[in-house]
């Protein structure tokens, strides 16, 4: 199991990403996540869900029409880990491909 993401590490990882914020209050990333419609946005889902399955970790999120608003953390590490990063990175590749 990896550790908890601090210092200057943490800032990297997180400032590797595409658009995600530290969490207030909580050891978690988040990204509010916008496609053209219901459609796509729950597309992406789907793939998402498939390649989280088989990472073995999985998003907190929820879906209002054509948002989809994702917090991620490792509950096993109390924290942001590696882990967390790898799916955030996932996201961001599956979105990207969904582009117009
Ligand atoms: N997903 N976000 C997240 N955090 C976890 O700790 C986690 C998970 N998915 C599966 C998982 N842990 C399993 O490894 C354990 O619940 C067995």
């Amino acid at each position: 199991m990896s550790g908890r993401l601090s210092g200057a590490a943490r800032q990297k990882a997180i400032g590797g990403l595409d658009g995600w914020r530290e969490v207030d209050g909580r050891d978690a990333i988040a990204k509010r996540f916008e496609f053209a419609n219901f459609s796509a946005a729950f597309g992406w889902m789907a793939r998402v869900a498939l390649a989280a399955e088989k990472m073995d970790h999985h998003p907190e999120w929820t879906n209002v029409y054509r948002h989809v608003d994702v917090i991620l953390s490792s509950h096993d590490a109390g924290g942001v880990t590696q882990r967390d990063i790898r799916l955030a990175a996932a996201m961001d590749e599956l979105a990207r491909q969904m582009a117009p």
